[in-house]
């Protein structure tokens, strides 16, 4: 018997057969690529030449990698799903998927069947076998939502990690990039139309080191933006990966970029908008956007850009912490809240949403936002991120929206993952590897047609504390393997996990991220290079209640 280790665990691996002879991959191999399976056969070519020095030329035969899109595996198990047999007398592989997306899932199967040096940039061991288990698998995902949110406003994270960050998830066989473009800290899409949002709003001249309540500053300029063209091709490469790249351009909080960079755009008959900078440090900012026609066509022109490069049906438009304090006080938002009819400072904040999501319904799109746009009714068609606990997942799937869960008690990765004093600076509570495992994206007491309006999960990643690509991998791994599983693998029983089974089986994921050359956080704690105590975040103990 092999045991096949897979992450995220597949619905079935039947594994040990008795036919005849040992499946391998070897100089012989050759890619049979049926029809619209080109592109995972170029991926596998790449990826898997790269770490064996196999030429695995086009071709048929018993010894080819067979790959196959099966109108009978997309009825059994959906566009998503996939089966794999190293058991078929007539190829060395065969992998059928449900459509393009599910052969690639079986691939990424395929790469980690073939062990931990599979995921090696180049050959360790060249002119070897690589044996197979002996196995045949059959798998589709739990949920058709399975993203992580990278939060590239607080911190840059250059084009290329970009592009290697969605290798990782399709690893992972994780399917939405949530880019969290924008915030009060820097403005990281080029809009042609208004040259200030990245010339003025994607710098800023100094940092807050750590948590918002440190002493410390890193003194030392910050800024970045992606080009059009850095966005086609990130939302190529993802394609090409079966992700989705949602965009979010976040409104009306977390401005103050885009104010700084236009004050008009801010409520300028109570602050000195022209003053502003891009923001320094963290925290809920005051400075919010101003309720006029004038902002709502400024975002309107943004927005137009953005759908040119992201084809996702949703779009984000944040919709999160937005203080009402500017509103209140000033003249103009208070003639507004009159004039509008809408009663209160909610009722703007509602209006903001519902004139993009009509906006966005009109051009065949659709609007998600942050479990706030929920304060004051939200727009028909719009769904929600729910990030604080589950509450307000519930209260917008029990009305009839779709819901991505990710709650903050359970997948905000910028939480430390451990008690320890060597813990890099932390934010929030502790989430160990073991509480992101346990999570379960769908309530219980969900009634079951409000549970079909959970669209899946997500992970969120904000960077505030993480200045560069190690402290993301560290952050980031190895929770992420136990959120994809959570999104991915289906549960023998509700609440059935076997945490034991999954922390055996990442001794065997622990190597395939060396091999990828991730810096993630070790299980024995973090490395001398990895400590980072201190800078004032406290550590709270976990998990909370989930409410
Ligand atoms: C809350 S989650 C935020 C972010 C912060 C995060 C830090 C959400 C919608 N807003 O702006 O980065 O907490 O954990």
């Amino acid at each position: 018997m092999t045991d096949t280790d897979l992450i995220p665990a597949p619905l079935t691996a039947r594994t040990g057969g008795d036919a005849p002879g040992r499946p391998s991959l070897d100089e012989r191999t050759t890619l049979d690529a049926g029809p619209g399976t080109e592109a995972t056969a170029r991926w596998l070519r790449s990826v898997l030449g790269a770490a064996t020095g196999l030429p695995l030329a086009d071709g048929a035969g018993p010894h080819a990698v067979r790959l196959r899109i099966s109108p009978e595996t997309a009825r059994e198990h959906g566009p998503e799903g996939y089966r794999l047999s190293t058991e078929d007398p007539e190829a060395a592989v065969t992998i059928d998927g449900g459509g393009p997306a599910g052969l690639f899932w079986g691939a990424q199967t395929l790469r980690q069947l073939l062990g931990p040096d599979a995921f090696r940039r180049a050959p360790v061991r060249p002119g070897a076998e690589w044996d197979l288990p002996r196995v045949t698998v059959a798998d589709r995902p739990r949920f058709g939502w399975r993203g992580l949110l990278l939060d590239v406003s607080r911190h840059f994270t250059a084009k290329e990690d970009v592009l290697r960050l969605l290798d990782l998830m399709a690893a992972h066989k994780l399917n939405v990039l949530h880019l969290h473009l924008t915030d009060d800290q820097g403005w990281r899409i080029e809009i042609e139309r208004y040259p200030r949002l990245t010339g003025v709003g994607a710098w800023r001249s100094r940092s807050k080191q750590g948590h918002r309540a440190s002493p410390l500053w890193d003194d030392t300029p910050h800024g970045g933006f992606y080009t059009r063209d850095d966005i086609r091709e990130i939302v190529a490469y993802a394609a090409e990966r079966h992700v989705t790249v949602v965009p979010e351009i976040d409104l009306p909080g977390h401005s103050q970029a885009a104010i700084a960079a236009y004050p008009w755009l801010g409520n300028a008959d109570v602050v000195d908008t022209a003053a502003l900078t891009v923001w320094d440090t963290w925290g809920v900012n005051p400075n919010v956007l101003a309720p006029t026609e004038e902002v709502l066509r400024f975002y309107e022109g943004v927005l137009e850009e953005v759908l040119e490069l992201f084809p996702s049906t949703f779009v984000h438009v944040g919709g999160d912490e937005c203080p009402k304090d500017q509103w209140k006080e000033s003249p103009a938002a208070q003639a507004r809240i009159a004039e509008l009819g809408v009663g209160d400072e909610d009722g703007l904040q509602s209006w903001f949403i519902r004139h993009f999501d009509r906006w966005l319904a009109d051009r065949g799109r659709r609007l998600i936002g942050w479990d706030e746009i929920l304060e004051g009714g939200l727009a028909e068609g719009a769904a929600v991120s729910s990030w604080r606990g589950y509450r307000g997942g519930i209260a917008a799937a029990e009305a009839g929206h779709d819901v991505v869960m990710c709650p903050e008690q359970q997948v905000y990765l910028d939480h430390r993952q451990d008690g320890g004093p060597d813990e890099p600076v932390p934010i929030g509570f502790v989430r160990t590897l073991s509480d992101v495992y346990r999570f379960e994206p769908v309530p219980p007491g969900l009634s079951e047609a409000a549970a079909r309006h959970v669209l899946g999960t997500q992970a969120n990643v904000w960077t505030e504390v993480m200045e560069n690509r190690d402290r993301v991998d560290y952050q980031v791994f190895p929770r992420l393997a136990a959120f994809a599983e959570v999104a991915w693998s289906a549960l023998p029983a509700p609440g059935d996990r076997d945490t034991e089974g999954f922390l055996r089986r990442m001794e065997t994921h622990y190597r395939r991220l060396d091999a990828l050359g991730v810096a993630y956080r070790p299980p024995a704690g973090p490395t001398p290079g990895q400590r980072r105590p201190g800078l004032l975040g406290r550590p709270i103990d976990g998990p909370p209640p989930i409410v």
